[in-house]
């Protein structure tokens, strides 16, 4: 059985939906810290679950015969510089309780890292699979450990744990929490309700980004390939979209024409200037065949098409 922790988060919204759909809804057990009263599952099965209880993390292992685990909840940038230490006791003491228990009882692992791993003493275009990793952020120094914990079960223990550096990630199915990058969905919410958004981005600040259809894909394609052919086990770099608000709100306009774009940039700028503005993807594309699939337009439009749709929005 799978067991997702952090089914109610952006990724693990979409991710428990496409697992269900490849394994069969029972198969696929949703957990969050939540009860599913407060939750957007409307379909069982669902535990609430505190994950930082090593203990309890085992019993439900153990109790529903779980085989692989997602472990997606975790504190994003923008939340982790309000709460730092909070950020890396809930990121680090989580991941270790779930590689500790993949240990012991033989689990198979994903792990979402990030390419907020990168810093601004690595290159600022294409930044390479093996590259200095001297992130600004609580987040980002939170994901280059438990890379390496990954790396350290896989080497000293044989766990097969499995990781992504994740872009940006856009999606119409769960609102994102306390993200950098958050910009570049709120606009799409905004932009069907208001015709106008405030980015607190600048507008030719350049971050990559994927649309969460492809971000999806991704991981199954990297869960389901074989274990021989991967030579990454830290996180892999992967590579889809790269696009500045400026560049993302002219596409926004050529399906609303009246949409106005405005800038008040915070502090998250100074966490956007930190990051890279593209990877460079070749080990994800050799070793399990990578291929983005979602372009600026594609996405703009899924994006505009689903959400008129969910939110009923009275549409241009
Ligand atoms: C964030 N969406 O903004 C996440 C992600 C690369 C960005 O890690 O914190």
């Amino acid at each position: 059985k799978i067991l997702v922790i952090g089914a109610c988060g952006q990724i693990g919204t979409e991710l428990t939906a496409a697992l269900r759909l490849k394994y069969g809804q029972d198969q696929v057990l949703a957990a969050d810290v939540r009860p599913l009263a407060d939750t957007p599952f409307d379909s069982p099965p669902y535990v609430q679950l505190n994950f930082m209880d090593k203990m309890e993390l085992r019993t439900l292992v153990l109790k529903e015969k779980i085989g692989v685990v997602y472990h997606l909840a975790a504190m994003l940038s923008a939340s982790g510089e309000k709460q730092p230490l909070v950020a890396w006791d809930l990121n680090m003491k989580g991941l270790l309780n779930v590689l500790d228990i993949a240990k012991s009882d033989q689990l198979k692992v994903f792990w979402p890292s990030s390419i907020a791993v990168f810093g601004p003493t690595g290159p600022k275009a294409f930044s390479p699979q093996h590259a200095i990793t001297e992130p600004t952020t609580a987040y980002g120094i939170s994901k280059v450990a438990g890379e390496l914990w990954c790396r350290y079960y896989f080497d000293q223990y044989g766990v097969d744990v499995r990781s992504i550096r994740y872009p940006g990630l856009i999606s119409y199915a769960a609102l994102p929490g306390g993200g950098t990058t958050d910009y570049a969905v709120d606009i799409f919410h905004q932009a069907l309700k208001y015709r106008q958004y405030t980015s607190f981005i600048k507008a030719h600040t350049a971050l990559p980004m994927m649309y969460m259809a492809d971000a999806v894909r991704a991981t199954l394609e990297l869960m389901d390939a074989r274990a021989e052919k991967l030579t990454v086990r830290t996180g892999y770099n992967v590579h889809a979209l790269s696009f500045t608000p400026e560049q993302l709100a002219m596409e926004i306009e050529r399906h609303l024409p009246t949409f106005k774009m405005f800038y008040k940039p915070d502090s998250r700028q100074l966490i956007a200037d930190s990051w890279p503005t593209s990877v460079d993807d070749r080990h994800a594309r050799n070793d399990w065949g990578w291929q983005p699939e979602y372009d600026l337009s594609a996405m703009v439009t899924d994006m505009l098409t689903h959400l008129k749709q969910k939110l009923q929005y009275t549409g241009a």
